[in-house]
């Protein structure tokens, strides 16, 4: 170690608490160096890449902690970061995939091996980093969204455009962005980071093939973006599990027997067909021109061929090969091709598209077509925008609430503490009524009390366990931990209140590894 080490080594005992998070290494650029054959994914990523710099490793010991590789119990090596500006640490280790891919080779193989590590350490880490490839990340990210579910701790993909070893790149930032971002909030939705900005990860697109702002999504606005300031949350945005019910996945993804095909001005009807009639095939998505509109073809030549394939019971979606807009039978090509039975897939990208109807075929392969061209339509993950559905919302902002440091309780402050006390009495119609008329951002379920005791802690302590439901049928979260690291099981334990154990158990709620071997207080 280096003179560096010599001079923070004493941060060993740091007054700062230390959040966990998982990485989980695919390949693509990041990790990549030159060969003969070009850029190729080298191992060995947190030794080389990560250990030798500051903002990654504060250079304390190098602890070892548990995870889960292939299904077996291991301990792996770990750094921290220093503190970041939200007082924690970053503790991480890394799991690395062998081969590493350059992601242009990803499959639904690699989607259930990313899925399934997450499933097995899901218990072990506050937060994951997925890095991966640039060329396909959008439909990885897409794919996991929907493997996901009851999904309650972030999970962030994350790669770069430069190599992490070249002198100018975009590696550090994308990285330690989705690092602090992992460990420090509790945004419970697959995500893509990069180029200071956190999307959901079923929106997005890659719109670059060389430039640092290689993502987009043109139908939804970013979860969050990294300022001077910090990291500025879209709290009203970000999407929580309502139901009371531990994570899941889904296995695998039906890719084997879905197509995409782009329709261009003179496309031939056989063209289309002969890709309809490849055996075994269940959908297509079917990339239109502007608001969902094609060539109908000689005496409507198109449309019967694409008719006739629903007859046969393919889903056909149609997604606009405009990034921005959406898809409706406004006009009358596109009329008619409702008219032949294709499903209209709103604002969804073609990388959702694809990955969800490739879900929904493996999830339900019992369901009729008509049923899952429905789905299609709908929102599972908030990939696409329904225009009538009510969506989570937290209450917009108050300048006021910027009067933190003045000595006086922000109005914010001011109703967490009423909705303590409200928890306190177990009063839960006091309780409702805070909530509703909850005015605030980041909203009364994501604030904390001095103590960093959320609204789940308070009631994982409190009399009424209706009080507890109620809160998480809102989305709260059963992940967060208050200052002295605790979670709310781990409460509701310590106080002997069983019911709210159950009912946390029952929501996915899990003691966190100091919790379990005790070292907690
Ligand atoms: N070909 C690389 C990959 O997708 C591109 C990158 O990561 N920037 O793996």
């Amino acid at each position: 170690m280096g003179e560096f080490a010599a001079v923070v080594n004493g941060n060993a005992e740091s007054i700062y608490p230390e959040s966990r998070v998982l990485i989980i290494i695919t390949g693509g650029t990041i990790c990549m160096q030159p060969s003969g054959v070009g850029l190729v994914p080298v191992d060995g990523f947190l030794d080389h890449a990560m250990a030798p710099r500051p903002s990654f490793n504060d250079m304390t010991e190098r602890v070892p902690i548990s995870a889960v590789k292939d299904g077996v119990k291991v301990t792996i090596d770990s750094l921290r970061t220093p503190p970041s500006s939200y007082s924690r640490h970053i503790r991480y280790g890394a799991i690395e995939f062998s081969p590493l891919l350059d992601s242009s080779s990803i499959s639904s193989s690699g989607w259930t091996q990313i899925a399934e590590t997450i499933k097995a350490n899901y218990h072990l880490f506050d937060g994951f980093v997925v890095l991966h490839g640039t060329d396909s990340l959008s439909y990885s990210a897409s794919a996991l969204s929907f493997m996901m579910q009851e999904l309650g701790k972030p999970v962030i993909l994350t790669g770069s455009q430069a190599s992490i070893f070249a002198l100018q790149s975009d590696a550090v930032d994308n990285l330690l962005g989705s690092l602090i971002i992992a460990g420090t909030f509790v945004i419970p939705e697959v995500c893509l980071f990069f180029h200071h900005t956190l999307f959901r990860g079923n929106r997005t697109t890659k719109v670059s093939a060389s430039s640092f702002e290689a993502f987009a999504s043109p139908n939804c606005e970013p979860l969050a973006k990294v300022t001077s300031l910090g990291v500025d949350v879209n709290w009203t945005l970000v999407r929580r599990p309502t139901k009371i019910a531990q994570f899941q996945i889904a296995k695998y993804l039906d890719t084997a027997h879905v197509a995409c095909v782009r329709i261009f001005p003179g496309i031939k009807p056989e063209m289309v067909d002969s890709v309809l009639r490849v055996p075994g095939l269940k959908g297509l998505i079917l990339e239109t021109f502007g608001m969902g509109n094609a060539p109908a073809g000689v005496d409507g030549s198109l449309t019967k061929v694409i008719a006739a394939a629903v007859d046969r019971g393919a889903v056909i979606v149609n997604v606009s090969q405009c990034a921005n807009g959406f898809v409706s039978p406004l006009y009358a090509p596109g009329f008619a091709l409702g008219e032949a039975g294709v499903v209209f897939g709103h604002d969804l990208t073609s990388e959702a598209a694809l990955t969800k109807l490739s879900y929904l075929l493996a999830a339900l392969p019992d369901l009729p077509s008509t049923e899952i061209a429905a789905r299609m339509g709908r929102s599972l993950r908030g990939e696409l925008t329904e225009l009538a559905t009510p969506s989570f919302r937290h209450p917009t902002g108050d300048p006021e609430e910027l009067m933190l440091g003045s000595g006086q309780l922000t109005p914010a402050e001011s109703s967490f503490t009423t909705l303590g006390w409200a928890i306190a009495s177990g009063n839960l119609q006091a309780v409702l009524d805070l909530l509703e008329s909850d005015k605030e951002t980041p909203g009364l379920l994501l604030r904390t009390d001095y103590m960093g005791n959320t609204a789940v802690h308070l009631a994982a302590v409190g009399k009424e366990v209706g009080v507890l439901e109620k809160l998480l049928e809102r989305g709260a979260s059963v992940h967060m931990r208050n200052r002295a690291n605790n979670t709310p099981l781990f409460l509701a334990q310590k106080t002997g209140n069983t019911e709210c154990v159950r009912l946390l158990e029952k929501a996915g709620a899990v003691l966190w590894e100091g919790e379990r071997t005790g070292t907690a207080t």
